[in-house]
């Protein structure tokens, strides 16, 4: 691919003028595939100006090019506290250390993404502005900050950036075809906003009677698409909201299914717009703070005060809640008009084409919880959940080159997964059985119990058997009076982790962002400190370089 890089399209080589055209270089910094997917439309409506374009995930880049760029333009999301993707943690602390260099003739603009709920709002956008300027960079656009519901702002921003970048540009015909290009058209003709129709083949529960989990087991026939997804990977879902919820909110609000609404110049009856098109199981917070208004009540008004407490309150209800416990009279185009458009889930594939061919395989924990008397589920794994065999679903493959296996098959390769945080590792170890791998691998899987929630026992067993897993430790975290986690057994495994760590080994942690990453990244801290006799501050060194080095890799959520 890169070859192509001095050749143009025609394959003529470039002359010296026209390679001198700027390139637009266009990096994104994304957890989810959002600003993946939102740099890719950038990139091809500047190419259709004639623009050679560089596109590159941050983590690909090599900061070092920096000083030559003349048109940066930067698509980055923010995680939990304010806290950078992955991929963007590099640039985003080269940008902010003293190595960075003067950037006086550089033309940038970034757009940040981010959830207003939190209260680190697209923090890490608002860095690399504030870092890029501070540096001498000039601002081609003031920052764009766009929430949860971005295409539409983004789209203008792509179209703003695509006109302000042209003065720049001496638009030359021999357009230089850059390695980001050959890219984006080497990619699936399926994506998130043109998915694949596929068919539910199974959908079934693997925990035990009597647990607290209902975690499925879901088989997906991608069929004759040729979709392909890499171990690591995780699949898109677009779903529909369950019948029984869109009738109950359309009820207690005492309009009609059928009244024709508007959505996206769109003319759709309601229970198609709240079935398929708005967002009925995810509230945000300025739904909370309308609904506070239109229902007049002062306890809902109190809580949309304080951010933590709307995101607490955020978590543990949705729309039906909203009308079951604060009762307010709204028009059917006045509702659909509050709600976001309906947005596909990701979950980690937890498969491996290698062992299943067209099939995409995922591990599905169903979101429920009772208010009110009423049973109340998460959208997407309640779709899944009570898909029958040949249920439609829409899917698209999200890539993630944050979570590979190593390149080379010796190394070992250590695995923290509990929950459904286990699914990435199944794939996993599918591939490296079907590969015939020899190097050593060590699962750590936690869950409530060992009788109903050992999911994959039976897998894990046989593959310790085969020896393709070297070694399994489990951490059942109610099954006795004191809670025991998988950060509890890492910490146990002390010495022989750290020699695995010793001898080149790649740690992969897969699940729960909020507590148990965090637990087990300090467990992990603790043991370069006990073990390798390093300074607390030394061990977290440890652990970045081995984030930078690609061995220390995390998929949370
Ligand atoms: P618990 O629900 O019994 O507290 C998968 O969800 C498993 O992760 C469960 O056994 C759960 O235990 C456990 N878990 C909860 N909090 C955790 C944490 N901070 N670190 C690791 N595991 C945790």
């Amino acid at each position: 691919l890169a070859a192509s890089a001095n050749q143009g399209q025609s394959g003529v080589e470039t002359t010296a003028e026209a390679s001198a055209a700027p390139t637009v270089t266009i990096l994104y910094g994304s957890q989810t595939g959002n600003g993946r997917g939102v740099a890719k439309a950038l990139a091809v409506k500047a190419q259709a100006q004639g623009y050679a374009v560089n596109l590159a995930s941050m983590g690909e880049y090599n900061v070092r090019q920096l000083k030559q760029e003349t048109i940066l333009l930067l698509v980055v999301s923010t995680h939990g506290e304010g806290e950078a993707p992955d991929d963007a943690i590099e640039l985003h602390k080269f940008l902010a250390s003293k190595r960075a260099p003067k950037l006086d003739n550089l033309h940038y603009s970034v757009i940040a993404l981010g959830d207003s709920s939190y209260e680190f709002f697209c923090q890490t956008g608002k860095d690399f502005d504030t870092r890029l300027s501070a540096l001498g960079a000039t601002s081609l656009l003031p920052l764009v900050e766009c929430d949860v519901d971005y295409e539409d702002i983004s789209q203008q921003w792509q179209d703003s950036v695509v006109e302000a970048v042209k003065p720049y540009i001496q638009a030359s015909s021999a357009s230089v075809v850059s390695i980001g290009t050959a890219s984006i058209a080497g990619e699936s003709e399926y994506t998130k906003q043109n998915p694949y129709t596929a068919e539910v083949l199974v959908s079934q529960k693997i925990t035990g009677r009597g647990s607290d989990r209902d975690v499925r087991h879901v088989e997906i026939d991608l069929g004759e698409s040729g979709l392909t997804y890499q171990v690591g990977d995780a699949l898109g879902v677009w779903f529909s909201n369950n019948e029984v919820l869109v009738d109950e909110v359309i009820a207690a609000l005492g309009l009609a299914a059928d009244e024709s609404v508007s959505v996206s110049k769109e003319s759709v009856s309601l229970k198609v717009a709240l079935t398929d098109k708005k967002e009925l199981t995810q509230l945000y917070p300025g739904l909370v703070k309308t609904w506070a208004e239109l229902s007049g009540n002062a306890e809902l008004a109190e809580i949309c005060e304080d951010k933590e407490q709307t995101r607490q309150f955020i978590l543990k209800h949705q729309l039906a809640d909203l009308v079951a416990v604060y009762p307010a009279k709204v028009s059917a185009t006045q509702l659909v008009d509050m709600l976001r458009p309906l947005t596909p889930r990701l979950y980690s594939i937890a498969s491996s084409q290698a062992e299943v061919e067209a099939e995409v395989h995922l591990t599905v924990a169903l979101v429920e919880d009772e208010r009110q008397g009423q049973a109340r589920f998460g959208g997407a794994s309640h779709f899944l959940a009570s898909a029958e065999e040949g249920q439609q679903v829409n899917v698209y493959v999200e890539p993630n080159n944050h979570f590979r296996l190593p390149e080379n098959p010796e190394t070992p390769v250590i695995m923290v997964g509990p929950g459904t945080g286990v699914a990435p590792f199944r794939a996993f170890m599918q591939q490296r059985a079907v590969d015939g791998v020899s190097g050593d691998s060590w699962l750590f899987f936690g869950n409530p119990h060992f009788e109903q929630d050992f999911l994959y026992q039976v897998e894990w067993q046989q593959y310790l058997k085969n020896g393709d897993l070297s070694r399994l430790d489990v951490a059942f975290s109610r099954d006795q009076a004191h809670k025991v986690y998988v950060q509890h057994r890492i910490a146990e495994q002390a010495e022989a982790l750290w020699q695995w760590l010793q001898n080149g080994a790649h740690v992969y942690i897969c699940g729960d962002a909020e507590r148990m990453a965090k637990d087990v990244h300090q467990a992990l801290v603790n043991i370069a400190v006990e073990q390798g006799g390093l300074s607390a501050d030394d061990a977290e060194a440890y652990f970045e370089t081995l984030r930078s080095e690609k061995r220390y890799q995390k998929d949370v959520y």
